[in-house]
């Protein structure tokens, strides 16, 4: 594996925003991930994608992609590609089950001709002895589902991973929208066989919200640790996860919900609701859509990876030759109170890390900042630690209405926020002009504080056509008995920022102008009235991972 060269002198921007770990083809539009598995010692990775150009088409394919540890990948031929009447339009997402005699299948979602109708599709491998299941085939049965009557044909998609209930029937749900109320809602279907599906007369569960649901996925978790476990498990010791995609101008959210299944009724009590509002629990708090996650049974955890939109315009899309990236593959699990999930990069992304520098304890005063020196600011992966002066236990109150109204997740230090913004400053230009702030405030809220954790894209480029976010959320932990955590991993034009230890996960697309390569800083900032200290610095330089580079 190659070093981080100085190539980039000799290259455009748009090269140089190519990252060189985040999973992409090597050229054209990607977009949602699909049906991930593990399969006779190879991870696979589908993904929607369009080989022709770096826009979204109405023929997407399935591309595919094998790897032995999720870093390092082979770009395959195109699994799926639209040949049936049934899909002769897209083969849309969808996902794999591994069957009990160890078969992987795959249910996904086919538009039909003439008329784009959104029906479920079965595709099998050619052959179960090819552990790179290069061939899949579509039996004679196809399509197996078709929207029901309350379903309008345009919103019936995105097959889950099929589970067995206690009776050994398959479960599967499938994203909708319903024709009258036009509220989303998960459509459980049965199967004894995986061919012969029939409806459940209601859905799993649906909301208020009058949107489709896109690329659900429904997966037990264990209360136990933090190992992951296959999806038809339901006992005592597990909740289930209920992940919704909603689709937005720019990218979506994959919002959550934490409850419990049983397979007996067919009821899942969700602890809390999908509301699409920002009181539902999120993925990914950034630039994050229709994630899919699966069980890894070589280790025993559960993965999950998301579309990372682009922001900049399509003629850069053009420009650049290629548009859509996945991010790093998350190992998740739920954390101790059963009420969140974490999510932290797989273990083997650690094995890309080169060069390595520390900072003992130091403390910023208001308005300082200390320049990461040593390694490849553009490709590293840092961890930070905070602490914050003792806090006192009942600070004056301060009317939530105003915390409400505030531009809460804005990078200021106005009137309220007791400490911060404070964090790192990725792809930093020499002048400061460019620059990505992940950064913490502490504010004081109801009888307590809260803090926020924030990716300010702001001043992210210099260059024209490109969206700048200002993602933010609370950080979900008590700032007098914890210290604040973050790890980012900078990869040229995506910096993903995990807040304390993957409560919280923000991710942020960004095409600098100056920042490029060897020229990008990395700094610890404090811009807060007040000091704090920085309790810990860990940072690497990252090698490039192999990544589809083998196809043409
Ligand atoms: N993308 C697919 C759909 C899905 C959407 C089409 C979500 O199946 O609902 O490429 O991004």
């Amino acid at each position: 594996m190659a070093e981080h060269g100085n190539v980039q002198d000799l290259l455009p921007n748009e090269v140089l925003n190519r990252t060189s770990f985040h999973f992409q083809p090597q050229r054209n539009w990607l977009n949602d991930p699909n049906a991930p598995m593990y399969y006779k010692g190879f991870y696979h990775l589908f993904y929607q994608y369009n080989p022709l150009a770096p826009e979204f088409s109405r023929k997407i394919i399935w591309g595919h992609s094998v790897s032995q540890d999720m870093v390092n990948w082979i770009q395959l031929q195109p699994a799926l590609f639209p040949s049936q009447s049934f899909d002769r339009n897209s083969c849309w997402s969808g996902s794999a089950t591994i069957l009990p005699d160890g078969k992987p299948v795959i249910l996904y979602t086919g538009l039909d001709e003439p008329d784009r109708h959104q029906v479920t599709v079965l595709a099998e491998p050619k052959d179960v002895s090819d552990p790179l299941l290069r061939e899949w085939v579509k039996p004679k049965h196809n399509p197996v589902m078709l929207p029901p009557d309350d379903v309008p044909y345009y919103c019936f998609r995105d097959p889950t991973t099929a589970w067995q209930g206690q009776d050994g029937r398959w479960r599967v749900l499938i994203g909708a929208k319903h024709k009258d109320t036009e509220r989303g809602m998960a459509i459980l279907y049965h199967s004894d066989d995986f061919i012969q599906w029939t409806s459940h007369p209601f859905p799993l569960l649906s909301s208020q919200v009058k949107e489709m649901w896109e690329c659900l996925d429904f997966f037990p978790v264990s209360l136990t640790g933090k190992e992951g476990v296959e999806t038809s498990v339901n006992n005592a010791s597990v909740k289930h996860v209920l992940k919704v995609s909603f689709e937005e101008k720019i990218g979506g959210k994959d919002c959550y919900v934490i409850g419990t299944y049983s397979s007996e009724t067919e009821q899942f009590s969700a602890d809390s609701e999908i509301t699409n509002t920002s009181a539902d629990l999120r993925y990914d708090y950034g630039m994050f859509y229709a994630s899919k996650a699966f069980f890894d049974s070589a280790k025993n955890r559960r993965i999950n990876w998301g579309w990372v939109v682009e922001t900049d315009s399509k003629e850069d899309h053009f420009q650049k030759g290629w548009a859509g990236l996945m991010s790093l593959p998350r190992e998740m699990w739920v954390d101790r109170s059963g009420k969140r999930l974490m999510q932290w990069p797989i273990e083997e992304i650690n094995h890309l890390r080169t060069r390595h520098v520390t900072s003992d304890r130091r403390h910023f005063e208001s308005g300082s900042r200390f320049e990461i020196l040593g390694i490849t600011a553009a490709q590293a992966d840092v961890e930070v630690t905070f602490d914050l002066p003792v806090l006192e236990d009942n600070p004056q109150t301060l009317n939530s209405d105003k915390v409400e109204d505030k531009l809460l997740f804005n990078r200021d230090n106005s009137d309220g926020c007791l400490y911060g913004p404070f964090g790192l400053l990725a792809l930093v230009s020499q002048d400061l002009s460019e620059q990505t702030a992940i950064f913490f405030k502490i504010i004081r809220c109801g009888n307590g504080y809260a803090v926020i954790m924030g990716s300010d894209e702001q001043k992210s480029s210099l260059r024209d056509n490109v969206h700048k976010f200002t993602h933010g959320t609370f950080l979900d932990i008590d700032p007098r008995h914890e210290m604040i955590s973050l790890r980012c991993l900078v990869d040229h034009s995506i910096i993903e920022s995990y807040g304390a230890g993957g409560r919280n996960v923000i991710t942020s697309r960004v095409y600098p102008k100056l920042a490029i390569g060897e020229a990008a800083k990395l700094y610890v900032f404090n811009d807060g009235t007040k000091g704090v200290t920085m309790s810990s610095m860990e940072a690497w330089s990252m090698r490039n991972a192999q990544i589809n580079s083998n196809a043409i």
